[in-house]
């Protein structure tokens, strides 16, 4: 681990130093309390051994300092205190503290103490990797790997809602499987769901890195195409549909013989200022406008 030693007194500090080493550990010292604050942020170490008595932030405004601060990673504080000091202790502990040992230092006390911190602080990594991975699913298409609907909502909700400043212009493009109801009854639903992993990489692949594609529900796809206007949209839109329909994916029940996707396009502009529900709207009103004269093809 690494530990961040906090003493204004040098030769507790020199003494708590060789106890951490000897326990194999790294090491980083502070010689007050504010400089163990600024040292904390720079090095983000696992541990915290610190004094209770020093000049400026003292040990209990450390561990506040620390607790208040910290979001995935767990630090583990330990404290040093004088004998008998009780009243110490407990405020020590209440400020946030796992622990404490008391002066004059035993190496071995520390030693088993960083052992318990090693285990805690492993755990709190290990729990924060699995809520990163647990959200990540819950954001996650199983089937195609885009990013979902819940995904989609949030992302949406940050583009309307950053503070004071008005979202950029961006367009949203409603995508949807041409008679895709027929694909599965010709050729069977793994080889629709197969088509539908196709036509995902399609899409992920014909928009930029930037923009967002979101599976939006069965065999519907939706972007979101930042800073674009709506007549650039549909150009990229309709180099998607082109893209589609040459993947050349059989279906006897379409007029064109293969899979296609139709579009619909809306934009949020500085002079059409709607709310995300409303631009949902808008592109699948386009949607379907596209599919009524004809499918295989974009609106606006
Ligand atoms: P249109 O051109 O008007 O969009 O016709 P359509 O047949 O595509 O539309 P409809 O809404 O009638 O049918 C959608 C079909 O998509 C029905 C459903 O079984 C299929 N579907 C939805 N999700 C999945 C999926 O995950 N896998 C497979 N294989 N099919 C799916
Ligand atoms: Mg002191
Ligand atoms: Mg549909
Ligand atoms: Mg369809």
């Amino acid at each position: 681990m690494k530990v961040l030693i906090a003493d204004d007194d040098q030769i507790s500090r020199m003494i708590t130093k060789a106890a951490v080493e000897q326990s194999g550990h790294e090491c980083i010292v502070a010689v007050d309390g504010d400089s163990a604050w600024e040292l904390y942020q720079a090095h983000a170490p696992e541990a915290v051994v610190t004094d209770l008595m020093m000049p400026g932030l003292n040990g209990l405004d450390l561990c506040r300092a620390i607790r208040s601060s910290e979001d995935d990673n767990y630090t583990y504080v330990i404290l040093v205190t004088s004998h008998g000091s009780r009243k110490d202790v407990l405020a020590g502990m209440e400020a946030g503290a796992d622990d404490y040992v008391t002066k004059p230092l035993d190496p071995f006390n520390l030693h088993i103490r960083l052992l318990a911190a090693q285990r805690i602080t492993s755990l709190h990594s290990d729990l924060a990797k699995y809520r990163t991975a647990l959200s990540n699913q819950a954001r996650t298409d199983p089937l195609t790997k885009l990013h979902n609907r819940l995904k989609l909502t949030e992302d949406l909700g940050e583009l309307h809602n950053r503070g004071d400043c008005p979202p950029r212009d961006y367009c949203l493009a409603m995508v949807d499987v041409d008679n895709f109801k027929s694909y599965n009854d010709i050729y069977g639903h793994q080889a629709g769901d197969s088509a539908l992993v196709a036509i995902a990489s399609t899409l992920a692949r014909e928009v930029r890195e930037s923009d967002g594609v979101y599976r939006f529900g069965g065999e519907e796809f939706l972007l979101v195409l930042g800073e674009q206007s709506e007549e650039t949209a549909a150009v990229i839109l309709e180099r998607v549909r082109s893209a589609v329909h040459d993947l050349r994916i059989e279906h006897s029940g379409d007029p064109d013989g293969v899979l296609t996707i139709s579009a619909g396009v809306s934009a949020f502009t500085q002079g059409h200022r709607a709310g995300a529900e409303q631009l949902l709207r808008e592109a699948d009103l386009a949607l379907y406008a596209a599919k009524a004269s004809g499918r295989n093809r974009v609106t606006l």
